[in-house]
């Protein structure tokens, strides 16, 4: 896969995807958005993958945000297209990939980038991250999910605050936040981030994704969680990862998951 505004790289059924634009803090504009969800939905594909990371080119930033110089003049169905086509090309791309997305947030991870990071299963930061939504400073909401997925992770009134003073936080108080798992050096960033690729990829890929669609379901207005949860264990039943879990503990060994 070649890209102009994205590297991809894959090891040990780890995917890597890094936005490579850090002369802009790796903004997302509209060719890094499309790139991305061409790259995505290969990697979905990809029998050999197991896991995704999503990580910025640079030691200072994840993703800055949209890019502010593309959008700056746009108008009202302007703004509501490129709403509704990025949600539909990234953010729900990454939110319903049906295997893993850990977001490794390596510095600003602002607006859309943050967005981007919320839209991942996953989220660890390393110490110089910062993190905001300052959308409502430049006359926005954020219109990525941000409102939606941020008051989830951390809660309405924490949200309403981020949101409303459009600060930035930092890696700590993201994590007592609940807003990322783990916090590392810049240095353990990448390897903290393989690290639970790596414990993710001895498990049953199909459970997993079975387990994605089940806690996504919780999210989403038109779907009953629990009722997912019964089809998808149920659903676990016919793979042959289930057999080899099962039979493996019968059998006293580890099992063997591709
Ligand atoms: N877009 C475009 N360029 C950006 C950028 C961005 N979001 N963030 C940084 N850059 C560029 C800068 O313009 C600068 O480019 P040059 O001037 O060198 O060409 C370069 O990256 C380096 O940035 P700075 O010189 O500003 O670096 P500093 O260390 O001084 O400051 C900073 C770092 C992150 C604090 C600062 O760059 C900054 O405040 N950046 C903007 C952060 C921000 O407000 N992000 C946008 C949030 S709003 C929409 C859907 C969603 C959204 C909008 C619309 N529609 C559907 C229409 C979402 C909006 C957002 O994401």
């Amino acid at each position: 896969m070649n890209f102009e505004n994205i590297l991809v790289s894959k090891e040990n059924k780890v995917a890597l995807v890094t936005i490579n634009r850090p002369k802009q803090l790796n903004a997302l504009n509209k060719v890094t958005i499309s790139e991305l969800n061409a790259a995505l939905t290969e990697l979905d594909q990809d029998n050999e993958v197991r896991v995704v990371i999503l990580t910025g080119a640079g030691e200072k930033a994840f993703v800055a945000g949209a890019d502010i110089k593309e959008f700056a003049d746009f108008d009202q169905k302007q703004g509501q297209d490129l709403a509704a086509s990025g949600q539909e090309l990234l953010f729900d791309v990454v939110q319903n990939l049906s295997k893993p997305a850990i977001a490794a947030v390596n510095g600003f991870a602002l607006g859309g980038g943050l967005e981007l990071a919320m839209a991942a299963h996953i989220r660890v930061a390393s110490e110089q991250a910062k993190m905001g939504l300052p959308e409502v400073s430049l006359g926005v909401i954020p219109g990525y999910g941000g409102t939606q997925r941020l008051a989830q992770l951390v809660g309405k009134g924490k949200a309403m605050e981020m949101v409303f003073t459009a600060e930035m936080i930092g890696a700590e108080e993201a994590l007592k936040w609940g807003l990322v798992n783990h916090v590392t050096t810049a240095e353990e960033l990448l390897p903290l981030a393989q690290k639970i690729a790596a414990k993710i990829c001895r498990n049953s890929g199909t459970a997993i994704r079975s387990t994605i669609k089940a806690i996504n379901a919780n999210y989403a207005f038109d779907k009953n969680g629990y009722a997912v949860e019964i089809e998808e264990f149920g659903n676990c039943f016919g793979t042959p990862e289930f057999k080899e879990g099962t039979t493996a503990f019968l059998e006293k060994r580890k099992p063997s998951f591709n």
